[in-house]
């Protein structure tokens, strides 16, 4: 839900919902489970099949609800999509259905990406992805035909350890077709969280300043301690006041190891629950146990909170007002609908005041300059917080609380206070001039299966509970439809491990293990089962593998090697 922390997923939807549910003339969505986890974009593209023939092909898998409006369901082995994607670019090539024109106005380093890509022949890309050489070439074939095919995708694609390249692959294809900066076509990644969006935007990563601003940048720092009235922007400083860092900090999936190593001495998790949702809970527990202090900051005493030193209690987002910007970029307004129970208070307003305290006991708080326009922390309002980012963040620079009340729903950028928002980003020109074709290679999974453990692994959610389930699990409706864990597994493996009429399974990987009821069905494949982590009982994560994302360092949930027996 807060996530601030958070840096999975990537990017931004380069098109909007309205503009891709309306014009694309197909749809391409790859490792989105959209009507289950983007319900509201999940019915616009039913809709758009079903009202105006829109096109859908569905590369998964898992045989999904959307599979069922799919013209076609490739269903390829978990962690081959680049090989996939590159299968179907090799098709596009071999019969000259890319788009020539845009390529040679708008992009560069073709040659290369062609020669890599002329690797991925039909047949050898059948035999990685095992999806048949015939729907390879009548997937091509609907790329081509439909122009323009708008690409959606979330979490299939991202938490593999070749997350970053799959993502370039997808950007690959849609240059290749020309299918960039049009209503209906785009790169679209579905953003997970309802503000992880504006997490990202206002500097909740580790490498940047609001608005993707790079701490590397000695312009960007003197600017912001200037604002923020630091004595001096000194790269070289590691402290916080009196300089500010040029230093990349860590991301959640290195910080964690880091403390359980006594490299970070303290924590300060806010709207997380690592515990339910980092890879290997084993491994999270006995990082947190080593870590001298964890200051939790929740709405809930969640899985994480026995390991807190302190519990500070935050608002809810209906206790609360703010902003919201969702998956399309649009800054949206939330407001205070009811008053927060005991002694809960807004996070910003907690963090605010941590602020104040620890300047007051630092030495350094003599070098913050009292008359520069953002020092001290004195906030009195979310809407002096919103003035302060609009002055600071170019893509944010017209965001304003009173054009918000006033019924404006922006996107950024928005330029000034007149500019009207960005619906489609890279008309005419991408951010950084031409867009680059990146040659991309195949790269198997961290863990796949051998013979102790025969069985992928594939992890994810369900419509009815919400990551960690802190707060699903705390309402009875949606307990009462989803009472409990369930792992899916294919009617014939169920057959071969005997489970008839014996519904509970344990599942193993090397790192941990896990006994819940059984699912049996076709949504997944034979050799293929899938688990949530909405239940602490039997969380996936017991199960899962912290290899990261060279690039994201985003872990490899979606795959990792297990056995599976029967429970008694
Ligand atoms: N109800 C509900 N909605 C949510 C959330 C929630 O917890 N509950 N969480 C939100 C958040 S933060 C996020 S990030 C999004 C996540 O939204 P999604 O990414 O859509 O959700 P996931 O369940 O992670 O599964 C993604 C899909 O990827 C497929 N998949 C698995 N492996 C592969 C692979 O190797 N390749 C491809 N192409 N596909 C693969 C899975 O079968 C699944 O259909 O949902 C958001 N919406
Ligand atoms: N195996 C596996 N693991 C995964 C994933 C997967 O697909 N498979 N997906 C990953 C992804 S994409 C994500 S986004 C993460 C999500 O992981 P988390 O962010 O850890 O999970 P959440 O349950 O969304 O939120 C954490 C906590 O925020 C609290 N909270 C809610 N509102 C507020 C608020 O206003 N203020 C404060 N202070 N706290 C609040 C909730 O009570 C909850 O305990 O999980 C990741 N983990
Ligand atoms: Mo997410």
């Amino acid at each position: 839900m807060a996530g601030l922390a958070t840096s999975f997923g990537s990017g931004a939807m380069t098109n909007s919902i309205d503009d891709i549910a309306e014009h694309a003339k197909a749809f391409f969505v790859i490792g989105s489970n959209t009507t289950e986890q983007h319900p509201i974009i999940g019915m616009r593209i039913r809709q758009a099949v079903r009202q105006r023939e829109a096109v859908l092909i569905v590369a998964d898998p898992r045989r999904i609800d959307l599979t069922d409006f799919a013209t076609i369901h490739l269903r390829h082995e978990p962690g081959t999509d680049i090989a996939l994607v590159n299968g179907l670019m090799n098709i596009i090539l071999a019969n000259g259905w890319e788009d020539g024109e845009f390529i040679a106005a708008r992009t560069e380093g073709f040659d290369d990406f062609k020669s890599a890509v002329e690797e991925y022949t039909p047949d050898r890309v059948a035999e990685i992805t095992g999806v048949p050489v015939e729907q390879l070439q009548q997937a091509a074939e609907l790329l081509a035909e439909n122009k323009p095919t708008a690409v959606l995708w979330a979490m299939g694609i991202t938490q593999h350890t070749t997350g970053t390249h799959n993502v370039m692959s997808l950007a690959n294809l849609q240059m290749l077709l020309g299918n960039m900066g049009v209503p209906g076509g785009g790169t679209n990644p579905l953003r997970g969280q309802n503000n992880v969006q504006g997490a990202c935007d206002l500097g909740g990563l580790p490498n940047v300043y609001p608005g993707y601003q790079s701490v590397t940048s000695a312009e960007v720092r003197e600017k912001f301690a200037q604002a923020w009235g630091l004595s001096t922007a000194d790269g070289g400083s590691q402290t916080a006041v009196g300089g500010l860092s040029s230093a990349v900090g860590l991301g959640i999936t290195e910080m964690i190891p880091a403390a359980g190593e006594g490299k970070v001495k303290a924590l300060y998790i806010l709207g997380e629950d690592p515990i339910m949702s980092d890879p290997d809970t084993n491994h999270i527990r006995h990082c947190l146990e080593s870590c001298d202090f964890i200051l939790l900051q929740e709405i809930f005493p969640s899985e994480t909170a026995p390991y807190a030193d302190v519990l500070l209690p935050g608002a809810s987002f209906a206790e609360k007002d703010g902003t919201f910007t969702n998956t399309e970029r649009r800054i949206q307004m939330g407001r205070k609908a009811i008053e927060s129970p005991g002694e809960a208070k807004p996070d910003w307003w907690i963090t605010a005041e941590l602020a104040k305290r620890v300047l007051q006991t630092s030495d350094d708080s003599r070098k913050i300059d009292p008359a520069a326009p953002y020092s001290g922390w004195e906030y009195e309002n979310t809407a002096q917080i919103m003035a302060e980012i609009a002055a600071l963040t170019p893509s944010y620079a017209g965001v304003r609380y009173e054009r918000m009340e006033n019924g404006e729903t922006l996107q950024w950028p928005v330029k000034d206070k007149n500019h009207p928002g960005t619906p489609i980003l890279h008309v005419g020109q991408f951010a950084r001039g031409l867009g680059k074709f990146h040659p991309i290679e195949h790269v198997p999974p961290a863990e796949l299966p051998d013979d102790e453990y025969p069985i992928i692994l594939s992890t994810g959610r369900v419509l009815f509970h919400w990551h960690g389930g802190q707060m699903t699990r705390r309402s009875k409706g949606l307990l009462e439809i989803y009472p409990q864990a369930l792992i899916e597994v294919n009617e014939d493996d169920a057959a071969k491990l005997g489970l008839n009429g014996n519904k509970r399974v344990r599942v193993s990987s090397r790192r941990g293990s896990i006994e819940a009821k059984a699912l049996i069905t076709d949504r997944v494949p034979p050799g293929m089962v899938y688990a949530n982590f909405h239940f602490p009982e039997a969380s996936a994560n017991e199960l899962t593998i912290a290899a990261l994302d060279p690039i994201a360092k985003i872990p490899e949930y979606k795959v990792c090697a297990v056995k599976v027996e029967v429970a008694n």
